[in-house]
């Protein structure tokens, strides 16, 4: 019986314990419109969700040398990407290496 209950014990504190941090997790979006990132600075939680989606008529990508790459994104598409790694990710366009923007995750 003992035994039985120390179970439940430790079951409820493993759940009390991991319901914060999924309920703390923001999404965040970033425009690339007019060959721009918008904004063009961005901080963010370890954890939560970034989505580029690119509202211009040609091609972008968001692209970071260590740390992420959306790739070709089309018109009207978008990216998502969990922040896992802490650091400032500069990162630009491929196709256009003048459009540059930074993610900071905390
Ligand atoms: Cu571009």
């Amino acid at each position: 019986m003992k035994h039985i209950l120390l179970s439940i014990l430790i079951a409820a504190g493993v759940f009390t314990m991991a319901a914060p941090a999924a309920e703390s997790s923001k999404t965040h979006t970033i425009l690339i419109k007019g060959f721009q990132f918008q904004p063009e600075r961005l901080e963010v939680a370890v954890g939560d969700i970034v989505i580029w989606k690119n509202e211009d008529i040609v091609p972008h990508t968001a692209t970071a040398k260590k740390g992420f790459d959306s790739k070709n994104l089309d018109r009207g598409q978008s990216w998502k990407y969990v922040a896992k790694q802490m650091g400032a990710f500069n990162y630009i366009c491929t196709f256009h290496p003048s459009m540059k923007a930074v993610l900071v995750v905390k």
